[in-house]
Order: C-alpha cells, then structure tokens, then sequence
C-alpha cells in the first residue's frame, strides 16, 4: 500500500474490527472457499453501527472522481436493501442539493401479485440511471443478479458500490490463474464503475493478530486476483 488510508477508512476498519462484523475463524463462503475471515453485514445492527457504514458509503460515494451521475440508488433483496437506504440518507446530510431528489429503490425475493404488485419497490427505475450498493463481492454472482433485475425493470445500472471487495478472482484455482478479480471481471463485462469502501489489501494493514493476518495472506495466495 502506498499512501495511508483516507482518515473515513481508517474510522471504518476500526469499526469492523471493534465491532466484529470482521470476524476471523473457518467460514464456507457461498462460491464454496474455505475462508479464514467473513464480513457480516448483518452485523451493522445498531444505531451507531449503522451510521457509520452509511457515513462509509456517502464518503465513498461522493469523494469518487470515476462515479457517473444517477437517479437512483438500489439495494438488492434483503442484505442490500437498508445498505442502500442509510447510504442515501447520509448522501443527503453530505449534500442535499445535490442528493435531494435522488431516488432509491429494492426489489423482492418473490413476485407479489396484489396490491401494487411486481417484483419492485420505491423509485421506478424505467430510463434512470442506477447505482447498486451491496454488502460484498467475492466471485461476483450476488451483483450479477441484481444488475439483470434492474435492467429488466428498464433502468441502466451506471455503477456498483460494496462495503468490501475481497479482491478474488473468478473461476477455480490453477485453472483461471491469469483471471482479475470479479470487480474487474464485472467492469469488463458491464463497463460500469465499481467502487469499495475498503478491499483485502486494506483490511489486512488493519489486521494486527498475527495468525489471523498469516492466514488471510495465504488466502489471498490461493485465490486473490491476479492483476
Ligand atoms: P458473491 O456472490 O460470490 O460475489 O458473494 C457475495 C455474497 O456472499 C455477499 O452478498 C454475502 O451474502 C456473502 N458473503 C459475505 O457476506 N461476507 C463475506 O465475507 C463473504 C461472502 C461470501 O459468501 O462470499
């Protein structure tokens, strides 16, 4: 790493360590890995917690020089859903002229076929431009989905914003050696802007137990991205 963190990352990884929503242990993440550390995004469970991830995505969202503008901000069902929420709300307080009338919007896990129906909720999405806010990327899969439900919905996704990118690369290991990451991956794939509060690299400065550290650096030996 070669500049320190911005002082709103430094305040973020300390909170994650604190709180322990980075947890350490043996953890069988959804692409099938062994991993030795999670992040719980379900975890950001109080007042305080959430605030401060929201405050996280405002700062990340608003300092970005890559950003393009958008009309809406849209939190895939369920983890991603509040995520997208506390992120708009802290937008505004940074900057309400310029968030006021930015909309947000979430979709359902299942199709509701009474009241207003349809499979999403809040802004519609028909020729906006939107941001999708998510808890984490690993190979990729979770964002992939919420992306081709908002184009369906007739929206644009225009970028991608993740609490963590843990930096692995997409397919098997050996097989896909010279694969980047699945950010990468996905910005290739949709030529949309995606942005991290923090990623592996970051959070490993943070890491001051020195078997945890050990054992997230092998990790990231077996299936970090090779970029
Ligand atoms: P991909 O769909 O492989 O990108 O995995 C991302 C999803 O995995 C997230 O939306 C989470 O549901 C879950 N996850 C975590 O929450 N924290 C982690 O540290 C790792 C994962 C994971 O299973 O990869």
């Amino acid at each position: 790493l070669g500049s320190p963190l911005p002082p709103f990352k430094q305040t973020f990884l300390q909170t994650l360590l604190q709180s322990k929503i980075l947890t350490f242990g043996a953890f069988t993440l959804k692409s099938g890995r062994e991993s030795p550390y999670f992040f719980n995004a379900g975890l950001f469970n109080t007042g305080r917690l959430l605030t401060s991830l929201g405050t996280a995505y405002a700062n990340t969202i608003h300092t970005s020089t890559s950003l393009p503008p958008f009309d809406v901000i849209f939190g895939p069902a369920y983890k991603g859903i509040p995520l997208a929420t506390i992120a708009l709300a802290k937008l505004y307080e940074l900057a309400p002229e310029r968030y006021a009338d930015v909309g947000y919007a979430f979709d359902r896990k299942e199709v509701k076929d009474h009241g207003e129906g349809g499979r999403m909720v809040g802004m519609g999405l028909e020729g906006k431009r939107v941001l999708v806010v998510d808890d984490v990327i690993t190979a990729g899969t979770a964002i992939r989905g919420a992306v081709s439900a908002i184009e369906e919905a007739g929206g644009t996704v225009v970028g991608i914003v993740v609490a963590l990118d843990r930096m692995e690369r997409i397919g098997g290991v050996g097989a896909d050696e010279r694969k980047g990451s699945a950010i990468m991956e996905v910005k290739k794939d949709m030529g949309v802007e995606v942005l991290a509060i923090l990623n592996l690299d970051e959070l490993i400065v943070g890491v001051t137990d020195e078997g945890d550290r050990r054992r997230m650096l092998e990790y990231r030996g077996k299936y970090g991205a090779v970029e």
